[in-house]
């Protein structure tokens, strides 16, 4: 079918969705033998296409590509080369933004503006950068022959499908590794696309193989006993199952698994600029962000004024149609993401805080949530322990830095954290302090290709991006 938009002229597109996909194996397209699924658009719940199901027989012809193609071609290459193809992808992906960002909206259900803003241009922004990487690598301190490990197993999540797979295809392949990619079930077709990419880039056949499937499939590859590494961004309930499994073998793991990040806000932060970060931290793509600055920490002087100003921000968010350029919060990424936003938010009022919301009106159909606010929330709540992965914020007070600091690691996590004072050696002792693998300053969800990124504690380990993202795809490394 034929998928139409047009909320407002200028911004008019047309997008062809296959029906069915298959599986991208050896370069070429194949019939999955596992059941196949449907994706469906969360904010109209129409089915997009029907995706093929990887059945451990098809991952284990994945791996098989992508081995040969490790020994025979990708590993045997100069970096020079391998780099070369990176870059031709990343302008591929720049040549096709358009149709990559209309794509993610549809599937995803997050704005437009974020895919053509954030998503897409990021994601092309990896390959350059990791293109750049492919023939220096000796240079980097990993010696004259840098190894990579073989077969990297990747799963990645729905909230940023094509980023997600940029941040783990990227790495790999300018390490001279090969790939087993599987995305999320829910959020498949741009990684469907970017096959095609791989494609017209001429990429060699099994470099990088993508099979679709849920858990089932996933599993398979984590089980796998040709893949030599495993990269997983996902809950962290799958993070453990995964460490679990390949506990004893010889395959190595970088996990990006949840996270419960504090913005801190001290009473001499410059009010507006720090009410519009705070918005940013966790409304920014429905709050379905890892290190999303889900708990507010404010201190306790300006803590009255500062939710009144947020409630107003909140009032004059727009929240509907994904495609519509003026959209700031999208749609829910599926029902189920939606219950388990739902459940923890009854469990917050339930517990005794005090909830709002901005009362916007919701379209009929798809899956919706409004941006939401609990204030009086202490620190044993649900709400203030558990990821709730939506458009939920949790505010909480503090007296002292001290107190702010050990409240803002009073959690299994240990992802991100945000700091917003006047003050420079205010920022340096608490960025010290935190336990938490990003820590920005006076700003919030910041991405850079050159930055490493991973987390602590429940949070996980490794780091993806910079000249440490690297490191995981090498021997020698975790
Ligand atoms: O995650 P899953 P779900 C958190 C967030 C969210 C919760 C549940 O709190 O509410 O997780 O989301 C694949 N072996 N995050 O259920 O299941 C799955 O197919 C191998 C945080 O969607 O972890 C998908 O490709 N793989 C997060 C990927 O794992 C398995 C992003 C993630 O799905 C598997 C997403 C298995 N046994 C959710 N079971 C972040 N860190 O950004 C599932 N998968």
């Amino acid at each position: 079918p034929t998928f139409e938009y047009a909320p407002a002229p200028e911004s008019r597109a047309v997008v062809d969705v296959d029906s069915t996909y298959g599986l991208f194996i050896n370069g070429d397209w194949v019939d999955g033998r596992g059941t196949a699924f449907k994706t469906v658009n969360p904010a109209t719940e129409e089915v997009l296409a029907d995706i093929h199901e990887a059945s451990p027989d098809d991952v284990d012809l994945a791996v098989k590509a992508a081995r040969t193609a490790y020994t025979r071609v990708w590993s045997r290459m100069s970096g020079a080369d391998r780099g070369k193809y990176l870059f031709r992808i990343a302008r591929i992906l720049q040549e096709r933004a358009r149709e990559f960002a209309v794509l993610e909206t549809l599937d995803n259900g997050k704005p437009i503006k974020e895919t053509r803003d954030v998503d897409i241009p990021l994601a092309a922004a990896h390959f350059f950068y990791h293109a750049g990487w492919a023939d220096k690598l000796s240079y980097a301190g990993y010696g004259p022959d840098p190894r990579p490990h073989g077969v990297v197993g990747q799963i990645i999540p729905w909230n940023f499908p094509l980023l997600m797979l940029a941040w783990k295809v990227a790495p790999a392949l300018a390490t001279g590794n090969t790939v087993v990619l599987k995305p999320a079930e829910t959020t498949p077709l741009t990684a469907l696309l970017f096959a095609q990419v791989c494609q017209q880039a001429e990429l060699p056949p099994g470099v990088v193989n993508i099979v679709t499937g849920a858990g089932d499939t996933g599993q398979a590859i984590v089980d796998h006993p040709g893949i030599d590494k495993i990269a997983f961004t996902g809950s962290t309930g799958v993070g453990k199952m995964i460490a679990r499994s390949i506990a004893g073998t010889r395959k190595k793991a970088t996990l990006e698994l949840g996270g419960k990040g504090a913005n801190i806000v001290f009473d001499d932060a410059p009010i507006d600029q720090t009410v519009e970060g705070i918005v940013r931290g966790i409304f920014f793509n429905q709050g379905h962000v890892c290190c999303a600055g889900s708990r507010l920490l404010v201190q306790e002087t300006v803590a009255d004024e500062v939710v009144r100003r947020l409630q107003r921000r909140l009032s004059t968010l727009r929240v509907g149609d994904p495609l519509d350029k003026n959209t700031d919060v999208g749609a829910i990424n599926s029902r189920a993401q939606l219950d388990r936003i739902t459940s923890l938010v009854d469990a917050g009022e339930a517990e005794g805080a005090e909830r709002w919301d901005n009362g916007c009106a919701l379209p009929q159909k798809g899956f919706w949530f409004r941006p939401t606010l609990f204030s009086g929330v202490t620190q044993t709540h649900r709400i203030a322990q558990e990821e709730i992965f939506g458009p939920v914020l949790s505010v909480l007070t503090f007296r002292t830095p001290q107190e702010a600091v050990a409240k803002a690691n009073n959690t299994p996590y240990g992802l991100s954290a945000g700091i917003w004072t006047d003050k420079g050696s205010r920022i340096l002792w608490m960025a010290d302090q935190l336990k938490a693998g990003v820590v920005w300053a006076n700003t919030f969800n910041q991405f850079d290709p050159t930055s490493p990124f991973g987390g602590y504690k429940e949070s996980g380990y490794g780091r993806e991006g910079g000249r440490h993202g690297l490191e995981a795809y090498l021997k020698g490394s975790i």
